[in-house]
């Protein structure tokens, strides 16, 4: 869309509006500031998609306040959706804020907080705005219920509180050695922006074409998957097993974590076999679609709606399929291969209650801020990976021509620093998941959690071009598990699977020897830590007043791995990992111009670039994407290199 010049308004400002829309949502606006409240009382939205859902509100149609919000809900997504269009139609800053305050009283909170969330993302007016830790503006998603309890009396007796937060289970359960993983809140933060970065509904007529969607689908959820595998092993546990149609679902998961309205999040028993959910799908149909994908992959081909064939079996295929398992608004043909991921996602969430007998509300599964807690995440995604496997699998290896490097060698891969994890405390503010008592003051309350994290490292790489000029390289990093759970090695072609993205960058390679250095914090999977509600509230403020600028941008973006969990946590003997550096011609693969000086928001390996093409031309994965039959097919490229690493546990 065209935007009118809103220079007028700083970085600073829309900061601060962004974050006064979204403190507390469940009180009313007008109580607090008094430009959203005149905004909220006697401004009028105008234009199709406010008049449209002013008419709405006014047939009292839409979801009442104080509701549980569900993205997987047709006509809660349609509501979050026309506040979108609202907001994304709106010419200009101050206009898109006064209707984001009127709707702010009048519509649901979810549907409020899901539509800021993606405008200020997807909106050019939203650039480089940050927006604040999920963790803090819904709680109720990313802390558990105990927790909560304590922050609500602490409030009541006015008595300030820093409470502990567990994993959930116990020990009697090996699958909580790994909840570290699954509950991490930042994981889940990265998670949920990945799905507003790149959202099931969006239709390229709200402005540009997600690039590579598909894909980045496919790509975002095996990183998730083999760094779950990856934990799995420095935890002595199995790989994840997938699901099937036709057996139990061997895990069962209680939550321990409550709907803010609407109750507790309900449990489900180990063991539970799949029934049809009642008005979502019947798990024949599930397996209907499975078998149509798996067809699709066998013949090389999907068939669109029109009943055209498009060929996947090339390097595009993954993007395509990506699109049909999800599926999203891309799918070519919907009608025919379903939705196999987002409908899975409803009747695992609703397998306590499949057929609405006791009114309970959905599960985690059904939230991507809650999904990847339950073990069943896992063993869901792993099942959509082994379709996705499937289709590699059917592509040719790469050829020499496909994988080589002229001239470029690598000769040394170190690492400077030890490979160090260890568990720190992390508090979080709890102040927004009790926020509807009105009279009582606000007193200290916040949740400390146990993460992952590391010590910071440096990679560093040697790397000889012998021709006579300068060559512009890619460097991509894998970190691969050495051994299974039982101590076997993996051969190359099992163990290339496993792999987990660590870096994706760019460097200019002199002729002669280059000595390469990237720090672990500079990671293109990574994000750091979002500064706390209340630190963008006091920096908005302080530059507001003072006039002053406000960047913020390192923090600009949600989705990405938290750069505490760049390592898996390997063991405290010291875990075997191998790193595989491959250096491709960049003048080849590079699809954007200027990365090696900036690499635009820095999460860009899995999370791509804000409405710009991805960076990297290569499959995701590449060049270990595809079947690699002879492991010396690897190391006898000399633009690839492979070193062992030991990742050490401190207790
Ligand atoms: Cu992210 Cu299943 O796609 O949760």
């Amino acid at each position: 869309p065209e935007f009118q010049s809103d220079a007028v308004v700083s970085t600073a400002k829309k900061q601060q509006d962004v974050l006064r829309l979204l403190f507390k949502v469940t009180e009313p606006i007008r109580k607090r500031y008094t430009d959203l409240k005149d905004a909220s009382v006697s401004h009028k939205p105008t234009g199709v998609a406010a008049e449209k859902l002013i008419s709405e509100i006014e047939d009292g149609r839409t979801l009442e306040q104080k509701h549980y919000f569900s993205l997987f809900n047709d006509r809660h997504r349609e509501e979050a959706l026309m506040l979108f269009e609202v907001l994304m139609s709106s010419g200009d800053w101050n206009t898109a804020v006064s209707n984001a305050a009127y709707f702010r009283e009048r519509l649901n909170e979810g549907v409020f907080v899901y539509a800021i969330y993606t405008a200020v993302i997807h909106s050019p007016l939203g650039k480089d705005l940050v927006l604040p830790p999920l963790y803090e503006v819904t709680p109720h998603l990313f802390a558990n219920t105990e927790v909560i309890n304590q922050a609500y009396s602490a409030k009541m007796t006015q008595t300030p509180g820093k409470f502990q937060m567990s994993f959930t289970g116990t020990k009697k359960n090996p699958e909580q050695r790994v909840a570290y993983f699954g509950e991490d809140i930042g994981l889940n933060v990265h998670h949920v922006s990945w799905h507003m970065d790149y959202p099931f509904w969006w239709k390229d007529s709200y402005g540009y074409h997600l690039d590579r969607k598909g894909e980045l689908f496919f790509w975002a959820h095996h990183q998730l998957t083999v760094r779950f595998d990856a934990e799995r092993l420095s935890n002595n546990l199995d790989l994840v097993d997938e699901l099937y149609w036709d057996r139990p679902i061997v895990e069962g998961f209680a939550p321990h974590t409550t709907y803010k309205y609407g109750g507790e999040f309900p449990a489900r028993p180990d063991n539970v076999n799949f029934e049809d959910v009642d008005g979502v799908a019947r798990i024949r149909d599930m397996v209907i679609f499975e078998t149509r994908i798996r067809d699709a992959i066998a013949h090389g081909y999907v068939t669109a709606a029109d009943g055209s064939k498009i060929d996947i079996r090339n390097e595009h295929g993954i993007d395509i399929l990506g699109d049909v398992i999800e599926s999203s608004v891309y799918s070519p043909n919907p009608g025919y291969y379903g939705a196999l991921h987002n409908l899975a996602h409803i009747i695992l969430g609703r397998q306590g209650d499949p057929h609405g007998k006791f009114n309970m509300p959905p599960g985690v599964m059904e939230h991507f801020e809650t999904a990847t807690r339950d073990p069943s995440f896992f063993r869901l995604h792993k099942y959509m990976d082994n379709i996705f496997k499937e289709h590699k699998d059917s592509l040719p290896p790469y050829t020499k021509e496909q994988v080589e490097f002229p001239d470029v060698a690598v000769t040394a891969v170190g690492v400077d620093g030890k490979l160090e994890t260890f568990f720190e405390d992390f508090e979080f503010n709890l102040l927004m998941g009790v926020d509807d008592t009105e009279e009582v003051e606000d007193v200290p309350i916040s949740a400390v959690v146990s993460r992952l994290n590391h010590d910071p490292f440096t990679m560093t790489a040697d790397i000889s071009n012998n021709n006579a000029a300068d060559v512009f390289a890619t460097i991509r990093v894998f970190l691969c598990p050495r051994y299974d759970a039982n101590g076997i090695l993996f051969t190359v072609n099992e163990g290339r699977w496993n792999c987990v993205e660590i870096d994706k960058f760019w460097r200019t390679l002199v002729p002669g020897s280059n000595h390469i250095t990237r720090k672990s914090s500079d990671a293109s999977t990574t994000v750091p830590d979002v500064p706390s509600f209340q630190s963008l509230v006091a920096q908005a403020d302080a530059a507001v007043a003072s006039g002053e600028d406000l960047d913020l941008s390192a923090y600009s973006r949600g989705c990405g791995i938290p750069d505490r969990l760049l390592l898996p946590k390997g063991n405290a003997q010291g875990m075997e990992f191998a790193v595989i550096v491959a250096v491709t011609d960049g003048s080849q693969d590079a699809a954007v111009e200027g990365l090696e000086k900036d690499e635009r928001g820095g999460s860009h390996a899995q999370c791509g670039i804000h409405g710009e093409t991805f960076p990297d031309k290569q499959p995701l994965g590449y060049p270990l994407d595809r079947r690699i039959l002879d492991e010396r097919a690897l190391l006898n490229f000399p633009n690839l290199f492979k070193t062992i690493v030991k990742i050490t546990h401190r207790e």
